[in-house]
């Protein structure tokens, strides 16, 4: 055994070891419950950050865990392997995308495998491949024989830096979420998945999430946005030129119909467009418009802008007439273009009509609190729609008044139902997943564009649809798309000549079941077979936060689609979620743009795969952020090699007597219940809690007493082994390489990998005493050892009998004394 801890030859070792006996390929076996373990797998940039680190030794450590525990365990690896990084390098560099990104992966291969983690690499995926997009095209085309892949115009996030379109998950603050510049607005030809017909499926779904952080939850559901309302109609009285009709909005508040005192419709809209042909102001106006291109997630903040069109609505209720507006904050693209406007209850309308001088009137009160309704001023309580009730519903609808919110929303919503004036509805947020790229490096999408048969899918027999890889970059524009020979073709249905798309599938596509492929990876013919869903769902899934809306609901979306075409059988693909933090420096967000990035090469060179992963699973709970420490990665290799001495001292020692529980000294008794406490304490912690940190402080905590142990007695010798056993076998999820050295030195029977997870001894667990304190008033006194199985009588005589008790005791009388089994004695004296 090497007198001191030597990381690399112990972790090169192990490794070859691992290699050899292909320890971590797993297969289907029924005798044993299965479990899949995955963490997201990394777009190939270059080389792993500590954030990768950090999120793979998370799920390393729950896979060896679970293996521990007799299941039958899969942990695969694979590349996400499209998308701009690999572009823009190649822009840049001057490197095919192809090239770059194979070389990234060989080198970001090795990194993981110096580290040590469990993955089955015979069931390695990079999505850039063709044995992998080939399916995803497959899909696409049921998709589409379905209706569920449609193409249509639409107005998208531009980006001008990358030429590309963004979906609006892309878009951050205004901006390109790759390139920070600011996004336009531009209508372009766009393939649509229809993820909003299962809106509410997935929003009814996330109640078996139960294994989810409630955060993810709660942003999945706020972004599906379902919400209950009224559509209803305002009549247009003909107008000279017009022949008058009807417009359609959308309102969730019906309750405050009554108080809709003007209506504002898009520049774009056919209301607007035809008053401004009488009025070259407005046309102006309208024209402005048109020009200005905001994000979409700019329009909350942006600076109000309207103008009068000068027609009229008539209210469906009143029959008032109310003025309508032209106004930039209303979208053509979303809903029917026109909205109501209740200024007295919303903010925005507020800030309109108090610009314009549009009038304010209130139709709800409040019933608690502060009540005065104030036009001068918003508050924000005009928006509450609980503690409320109608108010001012003017003649003939005194009825309203008092209602609270459901009930004038019911009277409002039967009203208009009863005149044939509108309907409820449910609507939602959730648009259609715009899944085109007007880039080069992703999935072909799988359409011939034919003159005479529209768009028509490529035939299963002709697919995969090959990316052309030998390609020259000009500029930033896609190649393809100048590349004759790759896009004209001829039409599948007629024959005639026919153009293919250039358009590519955004990435979120291939991540999307990338899960469910490593199930069945070498599986050249089917996309997905039995394999899939014996191993689907996910039983744990770890990954950064910032999937928790995009990746996370369209993977859980097209889960319900491979079920619907029967390839799983599940609702949903991962059961538990793990969302792991930053990792932090100084405070700030590691970033290669921040410079304050460490290499976890480095460290590994320097101190070995084990101290990396020790350390940053030591130094946070995994869901919170993680901030970097110099030293604290040299405590994590420190206490390394004092745990390699302490057993190798131990080991030298020479054999080991069998241990005999009731022989032993308090002292020894003491280290013992410490051993098995802290294995019941780190199996809680690793299983249900999945606090790593604390887990390992326990061991560390453990090894001290166990250090402290009288080397010459046979039986804390015994105790001793005992306790080193458990803490190899504790630790081995997290430093797998020393510890499968150190199982070995122990005389460990078997592949410490296969070893059982330890058993408590319950009866090691029991105390012969227990200390309590001691309270008089509330205020600690004492403390004392009470024998464990003493009776209440006997820990209150205990209590009374305590000097420094007695003092305080002292000319007051005790009225009344509680105890707290186990833990206080409270007295009550005065
Ligand atoms: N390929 C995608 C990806 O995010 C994942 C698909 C499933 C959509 C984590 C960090 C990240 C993710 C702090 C980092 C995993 C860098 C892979 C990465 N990570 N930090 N690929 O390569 O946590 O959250 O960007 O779970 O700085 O590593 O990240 S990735
Ligand atoms: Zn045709």
């Amino acid at each position: 055994m090497d007198q001191h801890y030597n990381a690399q030859a112990i972790e090169q070792a192990t490794q070859q070891h691992w290699l050899d006996a292909n320890s971590f390929a797993v297969h289907h076996d029924d005798s044993r419950e299965k479990f899949y373990c995955l963490a997201m797998f990394p777009y190939p940039s270059g080389q792993l950050h500590m954030g990768h680190v950090r999120n793979y030794t998370i799920a390393d450590v729950i896979a060896r865990y679970q293996r521990m525990l007799g299941k039958n365990v899969l942990q695969p690896m694979g590349w996400d392997a499209f998308g701009l990084p690999a572009e823009n390098a190649a822009i840049k560099n001057n490197v095919p995308p192809a090239k770059w990104t194979a070389q990234n992966i060989d080198y970001m291969r090795e990194q993981l495998r110096r580290l040590g983690f469990a993955y089955d690499w015979d069931r390695e995926i990079a999505t850039c491949n063709p044995e992998y997009y080939r399916w995803e095209q497959w899909f696409f085309t049921k998709l589409f024989d379905k209706g569920l892949a449609y193409k249509k115009k639409a107005e998208v996030n531009w980006c001008e830096t990358d030429q590309t379109v963004l979906a609006n998950e892309q878009v951050v603050d205004g901006c390109c979420w790759r390139c920070d510049n600011p996004v336009e607005r531009r209508e372009i030809d766009q393939w649509f998945i229809k993820i909003t017909d299962y809106a509410q499926q997935l929003l009814d779904d996330l109640d078996q999430l139960d294994q989810w952080p409630e955060q993810v939850r709660t942003m999945q559901r706020n972004w599906i946005g379902r919400s209950e309302g009224v559509n209803l109609r305002f009549g247009l009285p003909a107008e000279p030129g017009t022949e008058g009709g009807e417009v359609e909005v959308y309102t969730t508040r019906p309750d405050t119909l009554m108080g809709a005192t003007y209506m504002a419709v898009a520049p774009q809209h056919p209301l607007a467009k035809a008053a401004a042909e009488s009025n070259p102001a407005l046309a102006e106006f309208i024209r402005e418009q048109g020009n200005v291109k905001v994000a979409e997630a700019d329009m909350a903040t942006m600076e109000k802008l309207g103008m009068d069109t000068g027609r009229t609505a008539i209210h469906p209720i009143t029959g008032a007439e109310i003025p309508v507006w032209v106004a930039n904050f209303v979208l053509m693209s979303y809903g029917s273009g026109a909205v109501m406007s209740v200024p007295g209850h919303d903010q925005r309308d507020f800030e309109f009509a108090t610009k314009y001088g549009l009038p304010i009137v209130q139709v709800v009160a409040k019933t608690t609190g502060d009540t005065d309704y104030d036009t001068g001023a918003w508050q924000d309580w005009y928006a509450d729609k609980q503690d409320t009730v109608s108010v001012n519903s003017g003649a003939g609808f005194e009825e309203l008044d008092g209602l609270d919110f459901p009930s004038a929303f019911a009277a409002i919503a039967n009203h208009l139902e009863a005149e044939g004036k509108g309907e409820r509805t449910v609507n939602f947020r959730l648009r259609d997943w715009g899944v085109s790229r007007q880039r080069y490096w992703g999935a072909p999408i799988p359409i011939i564009n034919c003159g005479s048969c529209g768009a028509v899918p490529v035939p299963e027999q002709d697919l995969p649809v090959v990316l052309p890889t030998e390609v020259e970059f000009e500029g930033v524009g896609s190649p393809i798309k100048k590349m004759p020979e790759f896009y004209e073709t001829s039409c599948p249905k007629c024959g005639g000549a026919a153009e293919r798309e250039t358009d590519t599938f955004d990435t979120f596509m291939e991540s999307s079941w990338y899960y469910a492929r490593y199930a069945c990876a070498r599986n050249g013919s089917v996309m997905l077979d039995g394999e899939a869903d014996y191993w689907a769902p996910v039983d744990q899934y770890v990954g950064g936060i910032e999937h928790a809306i995009l990746h996370l609901l369209y993977a859980r979306f097209y889960h319900k689609l491979l079920r619907d075409e029967g390839l799983v059988s599940s609702d949903e693909p991962f059961t538990r979620l793990l969302t792991q933090g930053m990792v932090l420096k100084d405070g700030a967000k590691m970033s290669k743009s921040k410079g304050n990035t460490v290499d976890p090469q480095e460290l590994i060179d320097r101190y070995g795969a084990d101290t990396v992963r020790l350390f940053s699973m030591f130094a946070a709970p995994p869901e919170q952020s993680l901030e970097w420490s110099d030293s604290g990665v040299e405590g994590a290799n420190r206490f390394l090699k004092r745990l390699w001495k302490l057993i190798q001292g131990h080991v030298e020692a020479g054999p080991v007597d069998a241990l005999a529980a009731n022989t032993l000294s308090d002292v020894e008794k003491a280290a013992r219940r410490k051993t098995h406490e802290t294995i019941a304490k780190v199996a809680d912690d690793y299983g249900r809690r999945q606090t790593f940190n604390t887990a390992i402080a326990a061991v560390m905590e453990l090894c001290n007493e166990l250090g402290k142990l009288d080397s010459e007695s046979a039986q804390a010798r015994a105790v001793l082994d005992e306790g080193l056993r458990a803490v190899v076998l504790m630790l081995n999820p997290i430093v797998p390489h020393a510890c499968h050295s150190l199982w070995q030195q122990l005389g460990g029977t078997g592949e410490l990998l296969d070893a059982p997870w330890p058993e408590v001894d319950e009866s090691a667990l029991t105390r012969d005493s227990i200390d309590m304190v001691v309270q008089v008033n509330g205020k600690v006194r004492a403390k004392m050892a009470v024998p464990a199985d003493a009776d209440k009588d006997a820990v209150e005589a205990a209590a009374l009998a305590q000097d420094n008790v007695q003092r305080f005791l002292d000319g007051v009388t005790v009225r009344k004394v509680i105890v707290v089994p186990g833990k206080l004695v409270n007295i009550v004296a005065n």
